[in-house]
């Protein structure tokens, strides 16, 4: 029986693998599959959204060699952006104090401030 951490990885790799072959391309998330992605599965941050050009430079700032398509690395980058937003989010709501017991894990709605802010992009401004 798999580990909850186990599952996990196998969970990032099967919705990766659901969106990327919807085109020709069955390595990579092209911009069509990244909106469907971003529509499906992370409906509550994109719902958030206000300004409708946020998808649209989420897409440039992670596809860091540019080639108008994201692979699983890049897609990674996106999943651990917002994972360390969250678990910031998570820290500074949850102060640790010896007397406490854990806190219970939530995610938080997530909000334009979980872009992926450590992701560096060298081609983004070209
Ligand atoms: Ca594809
Ligand atoms: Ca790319």
């Amino acid at each position: 029986m798999p580990t909850e951490t186990e599952r996990c990885i196998e969970s990032l790799i099967a919705v990766f693998q659901k969106y990327i072959g919807k085109d020709g391309n069955n390595t990579q998330l092209s911009k069509t599959e990244f909106l469907s992605f971003m529509n499906t599965e992370l409906a509550a941050f994109t719902k958030n959204q206000k300004d409708p050009g946020v998808l649209d430079r989420m897409m440039k700032k992670l596809d860091l060699n540019c080639d108008g398509q994201l692979d699983f690395q890049e897609f990674l980058n996106l999943i651990g952006g917002l994972a360390i937003a969250c678990h910031d989010s998570f820290i500074s709501s949850h102060p640790t104090t010896k007397s406490s017991p854990p806190p219970t894990p939530s995610t938080p709605a997530l909000s334009p401030a979980h872009l992926p802010q450590h992701v560096s992009h060298a081609c983004w401004r070209k």
